[in-house]
């Protein structure tokens, strides 16, 4: 069975909570809900991993050579515009990943508009808010399938 792992970093265990307007009203847990669905659709398996710290979200990447991950989505929050540690974990493990963003970074601040990420991501989506989750997803699945 192919296992996706899901990984979103810093303050989006906040999501629904705080600033509906630039992130909507969802929760973290109704994104993973809906992608729990999914996975049972298309009978993969689904990891999900929130973290508020780069030396985690950097050690889950790690396990992900030895636990079976064949797929990585990623929302690396504000990391996406600093951290060369999660970028190399992501270089060295050899398992691909898409990287998602629910706002659009490109119409915010201008230090949004790098990304450490997206030069070595099979893809990117951003501003589409929850469904940049599923459509994630889906592609995920068609690569793995292909
Ligand atoms: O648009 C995205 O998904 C971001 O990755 C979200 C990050 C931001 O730093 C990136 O530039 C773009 C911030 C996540 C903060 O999440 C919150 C959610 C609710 C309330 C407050 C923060």
């Amino acid at each position: 069975m192919a296992t996706i792992l899901v990984i979103n970093g810093p303050n989006l265990n906040m999501l629904g909570r705080r600033e509906p307007e630039i992130y909507g009203s969802e929760t973290l847990d109704d994104i993973i809900e809906g992608l729990i669905e999914l996975a049972d659709e298309y009978n993969v398996r689904l990891f999900d991993f929130q973290s508020n710290a780069e030396h985690e979200i950097v050690e889950r990447i790690h396990q992900a050579m030895d636990d079976g991950t064949n797929y990585i989505i990623i929302n690396p929050a504000a990391f996406t515009h600093t951290s060369v540690a999660i970028r190399d974990a992501l270089a060295t493990i050899n398992v691909p990943f898409i990287e998602v963003h629910l706002s659009n970074v490109y119409k915010r601040e201008a230090f949004r508009k790098h990304s450490y990420f997206s030069d070595i991501a099979d893809g990117v989506i951003a501003g589409l808010g929850t469904k940049g989750y599923q459509l994630a997803f889906e592609a995920a699945i068609e690569k793995l399938e292909a």
